[in-house]
């Protein structure tokens, strides 16, 4: 990992349909994640949040990719400050904001190098406008950084040089029938919590960090819906049977000692539908483990 770990705040929620979400660099902040950074020895800096409009009284415009200019807009300022992040040799934290913005770090994180992609999702975010049933941004996040389907002519959303077979989905147990079909004919590998109940999670992780280590680093997408709803309930998508507390932890401290990350993104965050912003001080914590923090 590159230093200084710099944090870019993305407050959106274009990409999903439950409003909130757009308050997780808020709430992520609040819980402290720099006082966590510092006390492992780390200097962040804080960039602050990128400028987003105000959803109120905006068109949604197309029903099968919603808010699709909005998300754009932002997707394209954010790969911007990602790649300059990584070119002055720090390492990006980006906090969402909805999974929509991943569009954006991973069009910024691609540029000039070859990334991996470690995926932490309840969901395969692989829809495309074609396949989506809800017409949400966030549900599609991987299949446009993957230029899947129309995203292939966008060229903001299309991730320069991402290979598929260098993406890892872990623990992923809420596809949609198109997402399944498309998972199914693509090189991404599909780790599910099938998967970790059968051989733990520690040894799921460490194939996937397998699969999309080999180039320059990777880039570490984690969806606080990944988690356990009674351990995540600050989540606008949360999906029965995901990991606990301890596995999640588990994970992300394989992922600090096998991988070389390369940046980091804690998504779908919403302290409006939290409890005392538990999710908040989950994705802290977790952050810590993923950029190294050891009990001992
Ligand atoms: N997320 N598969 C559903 C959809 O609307 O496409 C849910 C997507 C959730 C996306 O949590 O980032
Ligand atoms: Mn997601
Ligand atoms: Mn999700
Ligand atoms: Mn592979």
């Amino acid at each position: 990992m590159n230093e200084p770990v710099r944090i870019l705040g993305v407050p959106t929620d274009y990409g999903a349909s439950r409003r909130g979400v757009d308050m997780g660099p808020s709430a992520i902040r609040y819980a402290e994640l720099g006082a966590a950074l510092r006390a492992m020895g780390l200097e962040p800096t804080d960039a602050g949040d990128l400028s987003v409009p105000r959803a109120e009284g905006r068109d949604p415009g197309r029903a099968d990719a919603k808010y699709l200019p909005v998300v754009e807009s932002v997707c394209t300022r954010l790969a911007d400050r990602v790649r300059e992040t990584l070119s002055a040799g720090g390492t990006p934290l980006v906090l969402g904001g909805d999974h929509s913005i991943a569009i954006g770090s991973l069009a910024g994180a691609t540029h000039d190098a070859d990334v991996g992609v470690l995926w932490f999702d309840a969901h395969g975010d692989f829809n495309t406008p074609t396949t989506t049933p809800s017409g949400n941004v966030h549900g599609m996040a991987l299949a446009a950084a993957l230029g899947r389907g129309e995203f292939g002519e966008l060229d903001w959303a299309r991730a320069p040089g991402l290979d598929p077979s260098r993406v890892a989905l872990v623990g992923v147990r809420d596809l949609d029938a198109g997402e399944q079909a498309a998972l199914r004919g693509s090189d991404v590998h599909a780790y599910t919590m099938s998967d970790i109940d059968d051989r733990g999670v520690t040894a799921v992780v460490a194939d996937a960090v397998d699969a999309a280590s080999g180039g320059d680093g990777v880039h570490v997408s984690l969806d606080l819906d990944w988690l356990e709803p009674t351990e995540a309930p600050g989540v606008g998508t949360p999906v029965r049977g995901g990991v606990t507390y301890r596995e999640a932890h588990a994970a992300l401290e394989r992922v600090a000692t096998d991988a070389t990350v390369r940046s980091l993104e804690l998504v779908e965050v919403n302290p409006i539908l939290d409890d005392h912003n538990a999710t908040g001080e989950l994705a802290v914590e977790l952050a810590a483990s993923a950029l190294g923090k050891r009990i001992l």
